[in-house]
């Protein structure tokens, strides 16, 4: 595996690509051209001068997260395939910088949802965290303002204002798709798009949908072993693959993350590794990394990368507001920083007793 952190940029990140380069055991970042909207076409210079940036810090682009997908190709509508030319030409323009990974979502109107930006824990740091009674509570357009205070003035990917001020016709526009056409439009988009990802060996890795149920009634469809393994079957190329994040996955208690990454060998292209802390079933906060601090054991996660051979990035997610920082909610340095350290140490410690067995 390769240990990498996400960077929104220069101008939208807290985080500089300095620091990033100062994490011990960090190589590459995670990155995006984070002021494109879903649908457009990413040129080949802009991605060049992106790369250009990344490796004069002495790191490297080990994947892209996320090129958008637009709202027309998950609801299928007529002119979906312009939207799917220019994803297509924008993979081209990736693939022919060296760039050969793409994690992408199919979820429809919000990304992922949290009813709490900024929860504050017994240590007195702040973290994201989800409550469905909130969910049950409220309206989808009070969402968006119920968490704005606590976004510490970014940009949160999936959440920007001007998409926000358009819900209800973002509602309206999905008000047909159930998750069979949800499945049917993922199909379309994926034979669509295989051919360029084999010419340039892109690999597109679906992120799950967080949490991994359905929203304000929207569906949603990656969520579990069955429905990931529904979408492998249904475009069966191996470049069509998925993101294993365990915060996201980990959501639904009933989701075995071990296991599912054991059954999906092969097809992890990328991971993302937190964990949670479930005060209920259905109300968890993002806790530390460190399995003792919530509900996963981040040890079995890492062993479960290792034995099946696990060779692509793996990013620390989310991480808590640690240190007076202020920074995205999740994408602070300083939480993120003791996440990828202790994730190396596991990884460390697992070669090690393999080895010397
Ligand atoms: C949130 C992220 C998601 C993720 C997208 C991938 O912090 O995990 O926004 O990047 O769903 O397209």
């Amino acid at each position: 595996m390769e240990m990498t952190m996400r960077w929104y940029g220069t101008g939208f990140d807290t985080v500089t690509l300095k620091q990033i380069r100062q994490v011990p055991g960090v190589t590459g970042v995670i990155t995006t051209l984070y002021d494109t909207t879903p649908g457009e076409l990413w040129s080949q210079e802009r991605i060049h001068a992106l790369k250009e940036e990344v490796e004069a810090a002495g790191l490297h682009i080990a994947g892209i997260e996320s090129v958008n997908i637009h709202d027309a190709i998950k609801v299928g509508t007529p002119d979906r395939d312009k939207y799917i030319d220019n994803y297509i030409e924008t993979l081209r323009n990736l693939g022919k910088e060296d760039i050969h990974l793409v994690c992408y979502n199919f979820m429809p109107v919000f990304d992922w949802t949290r009813t709490e930006l900024a929860r504050k824990r017994a240590d007195g740091s702040t973290v994201l965290a989800y409550s469905q009674k909130t969910i049950d509570s409220i309206k989808p357009e009070e969402m968006f303002d119920s968490i704005k205070d606590d976004a510490n003035g970014v940009v949160l990917p999936g959440w920007e204002p001007e998409r926000m001020a358009k819900i209800k016709d973002l509602f309206e526009m999905y008000k047909d798709v159930d998750d069979e056409k949800l499945f049917e439009n993922l199909k379309y988009f994926l034979e669509r798009i295989m051919p360029v990802c084999n010419e340039y060996d892109i690999k597109m890795a679906i992120h799950p949908d967080d949490p991994a149920w359905p929203v304000f009634g929207l569906p949603r469809i990656i969520i579990n072993l069955p429905n990931i393994q529904r979408m492998m079957s249904m475009v069966d190329d191996p470049h069509n693959g998925v993101t294993f994040c365990s915060g996201s996955y980990g959501t639904n208690l009933e989701n075995n993350l071990p296991e599912m990454i054991r059954a999906l060998k092969g097809r992890i292209h990328f991971a993302h590794v937190r964990n949670l802390k479930f005060n209920s079933p259905d109300d968890f906060e993002e806790s530390a990394h460190l399995s003792a601090d919530g509900s996963f054991d981040l040890y079995e996660i890492m062993r479960a990368l290792y034995d099946i051979g696990f060779d692509g990035p793996i990013r620390p997610d989310h991480g808590r507001m640690i240190w007076d920082e202020v920074a995205m909610p999740g994408y602070g340095l300083y939480d993120r920083a003791l996440g990828a350290t202790y994730l190396n140490g596991l990884w460390e410690a697992i070669v090690k007793s393999h080895a010397a067995k």
